[in-house]
């Protein structure tokens, strides 16, 4: 071997030793061009083979372009090498398992969904089987079964959504209960919950809103066990402390009818902007099944008795909650409903 390719050689042990040390992409850059670049150590070689004499330009020739593909070969790997132990290390960096977790914002159960959920697991208790259907209804269902003639107030223009002559939307959940009385035999214990559809808007009404009703039939019926269902209801959603009274009233499906207060929950009774000063605040509508709406689903008003009750939903809550006008329900600003 020549001095020259002796010499060579070492440059490429040299230099291989010193890509093998490289810590940094930065740092084996620099080996290239201190090897490889314009003035590099071994591109000073290649440039001199020119004035060697011909056999020996030949043999370090092959030696010195060998050494360039092996150092090119090792600046590429050692900096393949280190880019991944870079991505590697950045990776356990943002991974920092140490960390706390982040919170994710927790969405919540809407007060009227909840106090749905209370109303219906009372019943659902007391034996009562919630049943939902159709709130596009036909007049039959929602009127004509229910004993309300065509010329009765509540069908006026004025309080019902038409879409023709036949078909409304439901103003209550009580066609549910008809459809349930067409369907099945005595006894019956439904309640029905849902939303409802009146031509009415202020701070106490909303064109939508949510009912429970609740039916009852079977043979000896009497108005003591409405009385004793609405009493055991209202006392465990209230508390057993509150006071009911039951005071005659009249709808077309019931007969005797009755509306039901409570003693002001705000002010126990003593008298309040939301009892009115009365000390009473009005709660269920509640009655014995008429026989002509007996008559109409097919039950035989002398073998059969019943009661049925309703109430607004929004308008418990409204007194659970101290809420002063119904719209707040409606316009899901999170300031109101994350107090829940
Ligand atoms: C009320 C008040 C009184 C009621 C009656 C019926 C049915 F279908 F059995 F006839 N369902 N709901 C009723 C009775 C509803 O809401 C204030």
């Amino acid at each position: 071997m020549t001095l020259q390719e002796q010499q060579v050689a070492e440059l490429e042990e040299q230099a291989l030793g010193e890509i093998g040390q490289a810590a940094t992409p930065e740092e084996v850059e620099q080996l290239r061009v201190k090897y490889l670049g314009r003035k590099g150590r071994l591109t000073l070689i290649l440039r001199g083979l020119k004035d060697l004499p011909p056999e020996e330009r030949k043999l370090v020739g092959r030696k010195a372009n060998q050494a360039k593909e092996a150092l090119e070969a090792a600046l590429t790997q050692a900096l393949r090498t280190l880019k991944e132990e870079a991505l590697r290390a950045a990776a356990v960096r943002e991974i920092d398992v140490t960390l706390p977790g982040r919170r994710h914002p927790l969405g919540r159960i809407h007060p009227l969904t909840r106090i749905m959920e209370e109303i219906c697991d009372i019943f659902q208790r007391l034996g009562f089987e919630a049943v939902e259907g159709p709130e596009v209804e036909l007049d039959w269902y929602n009127f004509e079964a229910l004993n309300i003639p065509p010329d009765h107030p509540a069908r006026d223009m004025q309080d019902t959504f038409y879409f023709n002559d036949r078909v409304l939307l439901r103003t209550h959940t009580s066609p549910m209960q008809i459809r349930v009385m067409e369907q099945r035999r005595p006894p019956v214990r439904i309640i029905a919950p849902g939303k409802v559809y009146r031509r009415d808007l202020d701070m106490t009404h909303s064109p939508m809103f949510h009912q429970v009703e609740g039916l009852l039939v079977d043979r000896d019926v009497t108005f003591a066990d409405l009385k004793g269902v609405l009493t055991e209801f209202v006392h465990q959603l209230f508390g057993p402390e509150v006071g009911l009274r039951f005071r005659p009233s009249y709808f077309p499906f019931t007969e005797p009818s009755a509306e039901v207060d409570i003693a002001c929950v705000i002010c126990r009774g003593e008298g309040c902007r939301v009892c009115k000063a009365t000390g009473w605040l009005e709660v269920l509508g509640a009655g014995m099944v008429h026989p002509a709406v007996f008559e109409a689903v097919g039950y035989d008003p002398e073998e059969f008795t019943g009661f049925a009750f309703g109430l607004g939903v929004e308008r418990f809550a409204m007194l659970k909650y101290g809420i002063d006008d119904i719209r707040l329900f409606f316009e899901n600003d999170l300031r109101f409903l994350k107090q829940f």
